[in-house]
C-alpha cells in the first residue's frame, strides 16, 4: 500500500484505514526514558478511577464537570500541490465533525445497531480553533507553513519541528496541536498518547484524510480520522486491543466488548469474534480502523477514560 501521486497532480488516498499511533507508542517507550514512568501513572490514576467508579465507591470528579472546549491550532505544512492545498474551510469543517461527532451530535449515530445503542455517550468534549496565539496575539488558529519536504513519516515526527521542514507545536498544556501534511506509506494519521513529549504532543493527520470537501478523498473524506487520532490524543486505545488479531489485547474500557482484530471497510452487523456473539464486535466505534461512513460512536466507558485523561493527564487543556 503507498501514497500514489497520479499524473493528474490530484490527491489520492489510502483505500484502507492505517493508524501509527500504537507505532509511536512502542518507539517512544524505547527512545524517551521518563514515557514508560508517565504512562504507567497516567493507567494507574485512570484504572483506580474506573475500579472505583465500577465498585460505586467514585466520590471524586476525576475528570471534569460540564462541557470542556479545547482550544486547537491546525498546522498546514506543505506546498499548494500537498497539503497546502487544504483550504480554511476544510478546517472549519473539519472542527463541526469533531464538535458532532464528541457531543453524539452526529446524525448518522442513528445507524449504531439496537443492542449496542445503550452504550452510545457524549463524551461534553468540545473543540475550537484557537483565537490566541502563544505569543497572546490573535490568531485564527490556522498554521500556514511552506514546506519542500514531500512527505513524512511517524518514525521521527519531523512534521513536528521547523527544523526538520514542519512546525513548531504550541505549548501543549494549552493547544491541542494538530498537523497536517502528506503521509508516506499509505498512513492516515497518529497520535501521542499522554504522558509523551510536549514538544511531539499532538495529532497528525494526512491532507486526504482531514476534514470534508477540499483535498479530502473517500472512504476518509468524513472527518473521522481527526474523531480517531484524537481519541488516542485523549488515553483511548484501539478498540481491538492492538494484539493483531488476538482475544487476550484490551483497550482497558469495559463497555466496549473484547474482540479479535481491526475491523475495516463496512462491515455488516454482527461481526462475532472473541466469543462475544450474538451482537459481536462493536465496529462502528471510532476506535475501530473502519470506514468514515461506517464509524459513528464513543462509548460511555470511552467518554469516562478520555474525561480521566483530561482531568488526570492534561489538567490545564481547556481551563480558563
Ligand atoms: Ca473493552
Ligand atoms: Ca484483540
Ligand atoms: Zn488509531
Amino acid at each position: 500500500m503507498s501514497t500514489e501521486v497520479p499524473e493528474t497532480g490530484e490527491p489520492q488516498g489510502p483505500p484502507v484505514r492505517n493508524c501509527a499511533t500504537d507505532e509511536v507508542h512502542r518507539r517512544l517507550l524505547l527512545e524517551v526514558p521518563e514515557y514508560a514512568e508517565a504512562r504507567a501513572a497516567v493507567e494507574n490514576a485512570y484504572f483506580y478511577a474506573a475500579g472505583a467508579l465500577s465498585a460505586g465507591t467514585l466520590d471524586e470528579v476525576v475528570g471534569r464537570e460540564g462541557i470542556t472546549t479545547i482550544p486547537v491550532v491546525v498546522h498546514i505544512v506543505g506546498n499548494a500541490d500537498g497539503a497546502g492545498a487544504v483550504t480554511d474551510e476544510q478546517v472549519h469543517a473539519q472542527i463541526a465533525v469533531l464538535n458532532a461527532d464528541y457531543r453524539a451530535a452526529n446524525p448518522d449515530v442513528t445507524g449504531v445497531p439496537e443492542p449496542f445503542r445503550p452504550l452510545v455517550a457524549d463524551t461534553r468534549i468540545e473543540f475550537a480553533l484557537a483565537t490566541t496565539g502563544p505569543d497572546g496575539a490573535a490568531t485564527t488558529g490556522i498554521h500556514r507553513v511552506p514546506s519542500d519536504v514531500e512527505q513524512f513519516t511517524a518514525d521521527d515526527d519531523a512534521v513536528k519541528a521547523a527544523a526538520t521542514g514542519g512546525a513548531d507545536a504550541w505549548p501543549a498544556d494549552r493547544y491541542l496541536n494538530l498537523w497536517v501534511c502528506r503521509l508516506e506509506g499509505g498512513l492516515l494519521g497518529y497520535a501521542q498518547f499522554p504522558g509523551g513529549p510536549a514538544a511531539t504532543d499532538g495529532v497528525v493527520i494526512t491532507y486526504t484524510g482531514f476534514g470534508t470537501g477540499g483535498t479530502a478523498r473517500a472512504p476518509f473524506d468524513g472527518g473521522r480520522t481527526a474523531t480517531h487520532e484524537i481519541g488516542h490524543w485523549l488515553n483511548l486505545r484501539h478498540i481491538w486491543g492492538d494484539d493483531d488479531t488476538g482475544c487476550s489485547g484490551s483497550d482497558f474500557v469495559a463497555d466496549t466488548p473484547n474482540c479479535a482484530g481491526p475491523n475495516t471497510g463496512r462491515p455488516t452487523f454482527p461481526h462475532v469474534t472473541c466469543y462475544n456473539g450474538p451482537d459481536g464486535d462493536l465496529f462502528m466505534n471510532y476506535m475501530d480502523y473502519t470506514d468514515d461512513a461506517a464509524m459513528v460512536m464513543f462509548t460511555a466507558g470511552q467518554a469516562f477514560r478520555m474525561q480521566a485523561a483530561l482531568g488526570m493527564a492534561r489538567p490545564t487543556i481547556g481551563q480558563p
